[in-house]
């Protein structure tokens, strides 16, 4: 497919997708999200591939959902066309890890779509908000939801009341980001951090990636269970066989991916 809004890679074993509409700060068009589900896809479908890395411009992330293309859209049209909810779950919904490396504004759409990720490096200057309350209207892809998890309920409240934005420092502090990185050296770390992630056993990798997101959508208890048998799964797979054994030996090991 020919990509017209985002740049697809490959780095080795990293699947990499950037966001690429510079003229509107890479707001989200229902093409920028149609191409990126189709990029997972692709990703997701492709063995070589362990881990895929979604990135902007040095800065922008992403500015937002495209006000242009909604702002004269009825209550029928968003209705009935599921306005852009039939694809932008797609990031949240990949099995395997997705990285959002942010520079410049993540807002509205565009930090909903990086929180979907599994988790956020920040360059330095990266900018998260949900600005939406300034358009008369409010978050509509989780950002009332996945912000509170992530920051608790006072700074989510403040932000999508006020529309405040959190620089990257405040986001580290409250749990949005994994880490701050200097702008410059942003996507060179996340193809790091994302080939490391390739490198281990891509089972164990996904079943390690579906129990933390459990975390989210259940009880402590209900969880923990969870984690336990999950556990207990991984003691079928060869890897965990090669894992234990390279430990034993001193050597690196020679993970099969089953
Ligand atoms: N949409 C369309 N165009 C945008 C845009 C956006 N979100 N953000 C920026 N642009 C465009 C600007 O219109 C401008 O275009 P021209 O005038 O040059 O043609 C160009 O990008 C450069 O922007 P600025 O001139 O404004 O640049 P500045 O550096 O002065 O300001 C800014 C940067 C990021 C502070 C500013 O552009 C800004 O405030 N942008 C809007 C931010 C915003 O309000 N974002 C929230 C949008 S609402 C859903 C899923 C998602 C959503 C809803 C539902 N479902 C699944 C149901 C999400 C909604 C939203 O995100």
């Amino acid at each position: 497919m020919a990509y017209q809004c985002i740049i697809v890679e490959t780095r080795g074993p990293v699947g990499l997708v950037r966001l690429n509409r510079p003229q509107a700060l890479n707001a989200l068009n229902a093409q920028l999200m149609d191409e990126l589900a189709k990029a997972i896809d692709v990703f997701e479908a492709e063995d070589a591939i362990g881990c895929i890395v979604v990135t902007g411009s040095e800065k922008a992330f992403a500015a937002g959902a495209d006000i242009k293309e909604m702002q004269s859209k009825s209550y029928m049209d968003v209705y009935k066309e599921d306005f852009i909810t039939r694809n932008w779950e797609r990031v949240a919904r990949c099995r395997k890890p997705v990285i959002a490396a942010v520079a410049g504004y993540a807002l509205g759409g565009g930090c909903e779509l990086a929180m979907m990720c599994d988790f956020i490096l920040a360059g330095d200057n990266a900018k998260f908000g949900q600005p939406e309350i300034n358009l008369g209207t409010i978050p509509g892809a989780g950002g009332t939801q996945r912000l509170t998890r992530f920051v608790g309920k006072s700074k989510a409240m403040e932000m999508c009341l006020t529309a405040r934005m959190m620089d990257a420092e405040e986001a580290e502090r409250s749990g949005l980001v994994s880490r701050i990185v200097p702008k410059d050296q942003l996507l060179d770390e996340a193809i790091k951090v994302a080939t490391r992630i390739s490198e281990l056993s891509a089972p164990a990798v996904m079943i390690a990636k579906e129990s933390v997101n459990r975390a989210y959508e259940t009880t402590l208890a209900e969880g923990v269970r969870f984690e336990r048998r999950i556990f207990h799964s991984t003691f079928s797979m060869a890897d965990q066989k090669e894992g234990m054994q390279a430990f034993i030996d001193k050597r690196k090991p020679q993970f099969k991916n089953k």
